[in-house]
């Protein structure tokens, strides 16, 4: 017995009509969720690849800025080349579209050294001419982290003028850069912005580093930089706490809310970025009453951490329903963000962006009207009983016809290639 073997396309087929005749009796056509769930696009986030270390050459110590991937597993991608190889051999095993989202201290400046303030859409031409030879579209984001600048735990909102400059003339540089990849690719790009400030314990004065931040972002907002924001879509993200930010974040999240409405930006919610009672999936439609889109980073926090491997749990399944409820799979964009060092990193995608889809998958599957009608005509018990029997559906039958459709393995059965990825190109990496 292997647990990995490939199942046998008869039998794939077999479990699927099965449930294709379970899912129309509830009104939902199985066919037209699988389309749709392979249409939805997912965006890779690069940083997985190499332990969020990017390729930046720096002397002297910098503070993560409170992104910190922990573990030594082998096999850490050391250069853009190296992850270039990584991503092809995820994507090889992701069913749907996908998307690639970058940071900006991935830039490959040659010899050079180029700080943050100076990058240009140049430094990721390599980038771009990959990904264009994949069919995939790149997204992208500032990196307000791991600088000495940000050293002081404070960045845009810094207290300092100078420092505060230098972030600001980030944060334009990422927008130009985000320009040029959509134009390549002629379609929009995200650029997200998120940056750590905050403090550690007990700031006496809250209210001037928000300030300060509202201040800097309408400078790196401003119409004036000639960015056409048609290709360049702005998005910030909150947070409720980090490490070394315990007590204060600067961009919170009804900071954000205020901003991105205001200013007419995208909001990002990150799964892992808010209290762990708090729903996120609660506030998909507060927020979408008055905004138009909506960024999602799936992520999985436990306890402190917020950035463990997607799985395929309640939360990111309660997520994509309400989107699905919402009819809403047009206002939101999809990205992943996370970062284990203590496994095999090509499966820490691959589980993690599968997980995403089969969310997408299994809210697609949900018999949305019936389950609104019967609330509507009082019918709760009923409403309640559906929605229990929802989660013994054979959503998994549907997820392995989705893998075959789209050509990948179905079930277990990509564990194979990844095991011999590891042995035949990571371990060779000695890190
Ligand atoms: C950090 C944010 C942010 C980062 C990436 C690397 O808490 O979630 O999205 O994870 O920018
Ligand atoms: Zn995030």
């Amino acid at each position: 017995m292997d647990p990995y073997e490939r199942p046998g396309e008869e039998a794939v087929e077999a479990a699927y009509r099965i449930a294709f005749e379970r899912f129309a009796t509830m009104g939902v056509d199985a066919d037209a969720a699988i389309e749709r769930a392979l249409q939805v696009p997912v965006s890779l986030h690069c940083w997985q690849a190499d332990d969020v270390a990017g390729l930046e050459t720096r002397s002297g110590a910098v503070d993560g800025g409170g992104i910190l991937a922990t573990g030594n597993y082998p096999g850490r991608a050391r250069d853009g080349d190296e992850m270039r190889q990584d991503f092809e051999q995820v994507l090889a095993l992701l069913p749907g579209t996908q998307r690639l989202n970058l940071h900006a201290f991935y830039a490959e400046t040659g010899s050079k050294t180029v700080d943050r303030d100076a990058i240009e859409p140049a430094h990721f031409a390599r980038w771009i001419e990959w990904s264009r030879q994949q069919g995939i579209a790149l997204d992208f984001n500032p990196t307000y982290f791991a600088h000495p600048k940000a050293n002081d735990g404070f960045t845009l909102s810094h207290a300092d003028r100078g420092v505060r400059d230098f972030w600001i003339q980030h944060g334009i540089a990422s927008r130009r850069i985000a320009q040029q990849m959509a134009a390549s690719q002629g379609a929009p790009c995200m650029n997200n912005h998120w940056v750590p400030d905050g403090a550690k314990d007990s700031p006496a004065d809250r209210w001037s580093p928000r300030a300060r931040l509202a201040e800097s972002y309408d400078r790196i907002f401003d119409a004036s930089h000639g960015i056409d924001t048609a290709l360049c879509v702005d998005a910030v993200e909150s947070k409720l706490f980090g490490i070394g930010s315990e007590d204060y974040v600067v961009g919170s999240l009804e900071f954000y809310a205020s901003y991105a409405l205001s200013r007419g930006i995208v909001q990002c919610l990150d799964l892992g970025h808010f209290h762990p009672t708090e729903s996120v999936a609660d506030k998909l439609s507060a927020l979408l009453a008055f905004q138009k889109t909506l960024l999602l980073h799936t992520s999985r926090p436990i306890r402190w951490d917020s950035d463990h491997v997607v799985l395929f749990t309640d939360e990111v399944r309660n997520l994509f329903l309400e989107v699905r409820r919402g009819d809403a799979f047009d206002r939101v964009y999809v990205a992943l963000d996370f970062f284990d060092a203590s496994i095999n990193r090509i499966m820490a995608y691959v589980i993690g962006t599968r997980a995403t889809r089969k969310g997408i998958l299994a809210a697609l599957l949900d018999p949305t009207e019936r389950l609104q009608a019967l609330e509507r005509e009082g019918r709760l018990g009923e409403k309640l009983a559906l929605m229990e029997e929802q989660r013994c559906m054979p959503i998994g039958a549907v997820w392995d016809m989705l893998c075959l459709r789209a050509d990948v393995p179905p079930g277990a059965a990509w564990i194979p290639a990844a095991l011999d990825y590891e042995k035949n190109v990571l371990v060779q990496r000695s890190c």
